[in-house]
């Protein structure tokens, strides 16, 4: 079917009957292929792609090259994704686990998340939903660094490998997480 075939495709509608699909883009989730059935159509959901990883219904990829934060959400949103939006304690321990103990070799190894202050100082939000933070994890003395004048510079956030957070200059060259759905 060409709805599996395109990469935006999140959950689609197939006509059994009359043999053409339907895209959507809800936000009904089943981990099952078959969600509804209503008259001639089903509703399926995609599951993730090769190279993404699954959790809570959400997909997962490291990006290995290492890139600037705003390159890095501009290569996440190519991928019809996002730089990672780490919501809960949950979330962000199955991030570190996934991806984060085999690809760091150093424990000062760390990733772009979505995580930013950019609009406004000292709010820190996420890049796609533009929604405050609720859940942090930040390392100790962050997201403020000792001189006020080097957090105004600083405003993109890293997850580290022990699950510690840091807000650091958005042009430095980091490896990143995107998430899809
Ligand atoms: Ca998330
Ligand atoms: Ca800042």
């Amino acid at each position: 079917m060409t709805c599996l075939s395109l990469d935006c495709c999140e959950t689609f509608h197939w006509n059994y009957v009359s043999q053409h699909c339907t895209l959507l883009t809800t936000d009904v989730w089943s981990s099952t292929q078959t969600v509804t059935e209503i008259s001639h159509w089903k509703s399926y959901y995609k599951g993730c792609d090769s190279g993404w990883l699954e959790f809570n219904y959400h997909c997962y990829k490291l990006v290995h090259g290492k890139i600037s934060w705003a390159d890095a959400k501009l290569t996440c949103e190519r991928n019809c994704a996002y730089l990672t939006e780490i919501t809960d304690v949950e979330e962000n321990d199955w991030i570190v686990e996934a991806f984060l103990d085999d690809a760091c070799s150093t424990r000062s190894c760390q990733m772009w998340c979505g995580g930013n202050d950019i609009e406004t100082e000292d709010l820190f939000q996420w890049s796609n939903s533009k929604l405050t933070m609720s859940f942090t994890n930040w390392k100790p003395g962050q997201p403020r660094q000792k001189y006020s004048e080097k957090a105004e510079n600083r405003d993109c956030v890293t997850l580290s490998r022990n699950g510690q957070w840091e807000n650091i200059l958005c042009t430095l060259s980091k490896r990143f997480i995107c998430e899809k759905h």
